[in-house]
């Protein structure tokens, strides 16, 4: 057997659907003999965070795998994995790559030295019969401990040379429990708070432990935010939920970080990120979390545990037993919930022209059903704007990003979310910077038939910017953009529409989530204001 069709074999014993690619690339074909489909993007960087969609969308059971030509197909695939890397998102990336003789002579690109700083682990097949092993042990990270991409190098000549047959097993996730008198000590910390907040990361989407999340919530009587990654961890309709914190996030959190006089962060890696809840100093921390590195590393830890957010959770709530606490916490999140939202329904249901995104957001979360929908945002002000807004209540009914918070990620990723759950509504909300972007690749949606909803919010200008530049603003409009990206969608083939009136916005969002269930991506466009209030507390 020829390398190349022992990789397909990996890839098909590893149950891989499709194969997210762009040519040059002569593992394609093999692949396509195996059984996969292609997805062919139109950028390498959207190719990647389709790939990110597969895996992040289905916690890691589908792994996304991305494959381009070595040189300039995989320099353009670096957005993507550093992305992805920020995320801790297990993808796998195969690149072509120089022949083994080019090696190690300038300027011949190395895709494993490159992308080291990207990947969990990277590896050219520098000997054929490495393959079945160098796939053994990506897949293994790619399941195991703390996550992140995978790079495997493919130089163009091993791809041709003979292995004899393929001897590989798909490794197991592995996941390990805590030590019980770590979580005796954590429960201790944790009884005696007066007031403890429950900090969840994304680790409790990949371990699958919402429900024991609930649990813990509700025998502490804490509230509970997430993450930017962590949205969707704990049902946002559950009454202690707090929501979920960008540099935005629902007045609860900074009420309840405030008060707190211990964190409890389950899943997550307390990293300080300006897109994450900001926890003030002088909290007691307890630190529920897979990787033991992340303890200590940004504060001083009271007490912790390692292991998988489930085995962790079980045993603590396993050790808490009866001892059930009540703070009143319920009808706490229930009033300063009520001033929140009095803060914001104007902007939720204003009639304003150019049209409040606040109201787009408002009248989409009524034309959905949550419960069967995924939703992403952009970076820049869509993000801001949707996080605190919208009310994840399944696992994984929002895909939050942005550890790196590129413009235009969002497209590729919701692509990648809709070809893992066919039967869902996927959306994506981006501005017209992110468009610019990536906006090539709704062509991609179109031609693979990937009916994803992407909504574009056009405020002609990059309204984050506006202190970033203010002599070229002023001496050289420098904010602002142009664009009619109704006109570009629908001349990439998509179903698009403008909208400039409040008024049509519901009823525009309904026909466009109709044409998505015919597998055709649907563009609403609608023409913003600027939009620079956002819910910070
Ligand atoms: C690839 C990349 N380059 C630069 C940035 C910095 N950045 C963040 S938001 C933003 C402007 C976003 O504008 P737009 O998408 O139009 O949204 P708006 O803020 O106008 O609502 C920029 C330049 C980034 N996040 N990603
Ligand atoms: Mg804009």
């Amino acid at each position: 057997m020829k390398v190349a069709d022992a990789i397909a074999g990996v890839l098909k014993a590893e149950a891989i659907e499709h194969l997210v690619c762009y040519p040059r690339q002569m593992l394609i074909d093999p692949c396509i003999e195996a059984g996969l489909k292609p997805v062919i993007c139109r950028q390498e960087r959207v190719g990647v965070g389709i790939a990110d969609g597969i895996s992040r969308s289905t916690d890691g059971a589908r792994i996304g795998v991305f494959s381009m030509q070595g040189g300039p197909g995989v320099e353009n695939s670096f957005p993507g994995a550093a992305q992805v890397f920020g995320d801790n998102v297990p993808v796998l990336i195969m690149p072509g790559g120089a022949n083994r003789d080019r090696a190690y002579t300038p300027p011949t690109f190395s895709a494993v030295e490159s992308f080291r700083t990207v990947t969990k682990w990277a590896a050219s097949i520098n000997q054929p019969q490495r393959t079945s092993e160098l796939f053994r042990r990506a897949f293994h990270h790619l399941r195991t401990g703390k996550l992140g991409p995978v790079l495997i190098e493919v130089p163009g000549d091993v791809l041709d040379a003979d292995i004899g047959a393929l001897d590989y097993a798909p490794p197991r996730p592995l996941r390990s429990g805590p030590d019980s008198a770590d979580i005796r000590n954590c429960a201790a910390v944790l009884l005696k708070a007066a007031a403890p907040v429950i900090h969840a990361g994304q680790g409790v989407l990949y371990a699958g432990a919402s429900k024991e999340l609930v649990r813990l919530a509700e025998l502490l009587d804490a509230p509970v935010l997430t993450t930017n990654t962590g949205k969707s961890a704990f049902p946002e309709n559950h009454p202690l939920s707090l929501g979920a914190a960008v540099v935005s996030a629902p007045k609860m959190v900074n009420h309840f970080l405030r008060k707190a006089d211990c964190i409890v962060a389950v899943g997550a890696s307390l990293t300080r990120t300006p897109w994450g809840p900001k926890i003030p100093n002088g909290k007691k921390i307890v630190h529920l979390t897979n990787d033991a590195g992340d303890i200590n590393k940004e504060f001083p830890t009271e007490a912790a545990a390692v292991g998988d957010a489930k085995l962790v959770l079980e045993a603590l709530i396993a050790e808490i037993g009866n001892r059930k606490r009540a703070n009143g916490t319920v009808a706490e999140v229930k009033a300063v919930r009520e001033e929140w939202i009095k803060d914001w329904i104007s902007e939720l249901t204003s009639s304003e022209v150019p049209i409040n995104q606040y109201r787009v957001i408002h009248d989409l979360k009524q034309a959905v059903d949550p419960e069967n929908t995924i939703i992403t945002h952009d970076s820049g002000g869509p993000r801001e704007q949707l996080i605190p807004f919208w009310e994840a209540v399944a696992p994984r009914g929002y895909l939050g990003w942005g550890k790196s918070t590129q413009l235009g990620h969002g497209l590729g990723l919701i692509m990648g979310a809709k070809l893992a759950n066919p039967g869902k509504l996927c959306i994506n909300v981006m501005g017209d910077a992110s468009i610019g972007m990536v906006g090539m690749d709704i062509e991609t949606a179109v031609r693979n038939r990937i009916g994803i909803l992407t909504i574009v919010f056009n405020n002609g200008l990059m309204a984050g910017e506006r202190e970033s530049m203010p002599r070229a603003i002023e001496r050289h409009n420098a904010l602002d953009l142009g664009g009619n990206y109704a006109d570009v969608a629908k001349a990439l083939g998509a179903w698009s529409r403008r909208v400039v009136e409040p008024q049509a916005v519901s009823s525009t969002l309904k026909q466009a989530i109709e044409v998505t269930t015919s597998h055709e991506p649907a563009v609403v466009e609608f023409v913003v204001k600027e939009g620079v209030r956002f819910s910070r507390y």
